[in-house]
């Protein structure tokens, strides 16, 4: 948007003093129609503006974006190693590209890459991740774990507990935690959790764990494809959520059990993870990249592989895949 646009178009929210003012008032003021009106709305909407419509009525800036800063976030940081040190973007293409990056230069370990947008963010199997500007949190997280490559997965799963964990205590709202790596309210996802490596013979470089949170994002904010299937924080729970406390809580829990996970192994995360998965003992379907297996979820092995049984009483261990309940 241009900047005299931008200014005429604040200065009749500001004029109206928190009241609504109608898109013909808008149009006057800025100069336009009432079509564009609403583009400049959609506009501010993307920014990170919650803007309140109502037929006759009119519009009404709710809240203004909030931003992340690293000082926002180092300041209280409860984790001792993680989040030590902040690359924090405006925009980025996606925040695992720039972690490779950074874990290549030798960047320490609980590094970790923030950005306010992501144009490029990924999900697994090279899927699209929705990561508008200033609503959640799209974060990646350097570790250098020294277990074998074959253990990684493990990481997924202890993302997800830690999660869960942050969002608890941030939010009120009990997420559920489905295989692998989503985190559900309602049904609907919430968060993706996405782990890759850098990794020489049986060598781990680095484990880069790429967490996106949906958290203030409104029902409008997703795009249509979406919206039957993901949710956020702030839709569940009808609360806005400081994005940056957010951040501090999953540092400070990602770091508790990745300690816990060093120590003691994968068994005390695992337990938890069952505590908070909701499709154990149920019928599920699984779509892996070569079948389709419909059975029971028995549970997950040490090692996070997921256990199914289909009708014969024939046990399927399950790397990856899409689950649907
Ligand atoms: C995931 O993949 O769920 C992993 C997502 C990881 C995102 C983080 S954000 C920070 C870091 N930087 C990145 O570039 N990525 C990581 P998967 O299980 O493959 O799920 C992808 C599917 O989820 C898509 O095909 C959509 O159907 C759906 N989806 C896309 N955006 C979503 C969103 N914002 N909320 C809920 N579902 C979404």
């Amino acid at each position: 948007m241009q900047s005299d646009l931008r200014k005429k178009l604040m200065e009749a929210f500001s004029n109206a003093e928190g009241s609504f003012i109608s898109g013909q008032e808008i149009a006057d003021h800025i100069g336009c129609s009432r079509t564009a009106v609403w583009k400049h709305i959609e506009e501010l909407r993307n920014e990170g503006y919650t803007l309140e419509a109502v037929r006759k009525k009119g519009y009404r800036i709710v809240s203004a974006p909030e931003k992340i800063t690293s000082n926002e976030i180092q300041l209280g940081l409860k984790s001792k190693v993680l989040g030590q040190h902040i690359h924090y973007e405006e925009t980025v293409d996606s925040t695992q590209k720039i972690a490779h990056q950074l874990a290549t230069d030798g960047a320490p370990e609980g590094t970790i890459v923030l950005a306010e947008e992501q144009t490029g963010g990924k999900g697994r199997l090279m899927r699209p991740w929705h990561s508008p500007k200033y609503s959640g949190i799209w974060m990646s997280t350097i570790l250098r774990p020294q277990i074998a490559i074959h253990q990684a997965p493990q990481l997924t799963l202890l993302a997800a507990v830690a999660v869960v964990k942050a969002v608890k205590e941030v939010s009120g709202l009990q997420p559920h935690i489905k295989w692998p790596n989503d985190l559900l309210l309602n049904k609907k996802k919430i968060t993706g959790i996405l782990t890759e490596m850098q990794a020489e013979s049986d060598q781990i470089h680095s484990v880069i764990i790429g967490i996106g949170i949906n958290v203030n994002q409104q029902t409008e904010d997703f795009p249509e494809d979406l919206r039957d299937k993901a949710s956020s924080i702030f839709i569940e729970g009808q609360n806005r959520i400081s994005r940056a406390n957010l951040v501090q809580a999953v540092l400070y829990h990602l770091e508790e059990l990745y300690f816990l996970y060093l120590k003691e192994g994968f068994a005390p995360i695992k337990e938890q993870w069952e505590a908070y998965a909701i499709s154990l003992g149920q019928q599920i379907k699984a779509t892996t990249i070569h079948s389709v297996i419909v059975g029971k979820a028995l549970g997950i092995t040490d090692a996070g592989v997921l256990l199914l049984e289909d009708e014969d009483g024939k046990v399927h261990s399950v790397y990856s895949a899409d689950i649907e309940v």
